[in-house]
């Protein structure tokens, strides 16, 4: 499978570190890369963003509201990320959990309008080290899988899954290989026991402290298709 390198700016970047997109959407272009590439930037920049990668590069936005419109003051919707030019955007980032209380269920209901919209969806999951710490890392993963990606989605080939476990976030500690070899092999189990043979060409990503010095050896694990990148994707 082909991979997805993904960049996650987070709350990060004014229209000066768009410069960097230029840049590098441009060395992708020139080098013909083996992996995709796509950057996820703030909502005020993504339509700047988009203007400057030309196609060269995904550009994708980091949320989404459920409804196509309406009363939500600072939101926004599918549509308008896929207007302003996104190709996909993230749902249920470990962020949006966290400091907004996003339930695998409301993580579920802006995957759909964002297929209708014509957006690819990263859907984020990952276990707490609490959870990791009893036994219950695979589980709770495979629950996250069974509520937050609509069966229907898992078969239309406009989903991809990020496994962030939380511990590794921003901390510089990555888990060991075989933690995420485990992880990504339960994760291929539940999307193949929800969309069929489908399920086989999903992507799994893995996300939480992916640098320049390790991401070959993470990339090259059985069923890592590709990696989720926040901090050092802001780097220049
Ligand atoms: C976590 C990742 C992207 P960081 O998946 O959001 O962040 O690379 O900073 O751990």
């Amino acid at each position: 499978m082909r991979p997805l390198i993904a960049g996650n700016w987070k709350m990060h970047g004014m229209a000066a570190q768009l410069r960097e997109i230029e840049a590098m959407s441009k060395t992708v272009h020139a080098a013909r890369t083996a992996a995709d590439v796509l950057i996820c930037v703030p909502a005020a920049l993504l339509s700047r963003a988009a203007s400057i990668a030309a196609g060269r590069i995904g550009i994708g936005g980091e949320d989404c509201h459920a409804q196509a419109s309406g009363a939500y003051t600072g939101d926004c919707s599918a549509d308008m990320l896929k207007d302003a030019g996104a190709t996909t955007m993230n749902a249920g980032h470990s962020d949006r959990r966290k400091y907004h209380g996003e339930t695998d269920a409301m993580v579920a209901a802006k995957a759909e309008p964002a297929r209708r919209a014509g957006l690819t969806t990263i859907i984020c999951i990952g276990e707490t080290q609490a959870q990791r710490d009893g036994g219950n890392a695979l589980a709770v993963c495979g629950q996250q899988i069974a509520g937050s990606v609509p069966t229907d989605l898992a078969r239309s080939g406009t989903i991809a899954i990020a496994y962030e476990p939380l511990s590794a976030i921003g901390s510089g500690h990555v888990p060991a290989p075989g933690q995420i070899i485990e992880v990504h092999r339960k994760i291929r189990e539940c999307l193949l026991e929800r969309a069929g043979a489908a399920g086989a060409d999903i992507r799994i990503l893995y996300g939480g402290s992916v640098w320049s010095d390790n991401v070959h050896d993470i990339l090259g694990l059985a069923d890592v298709d590709g990696v989720l990148i926040g901090g050092a994707s802001l780097l220049a």
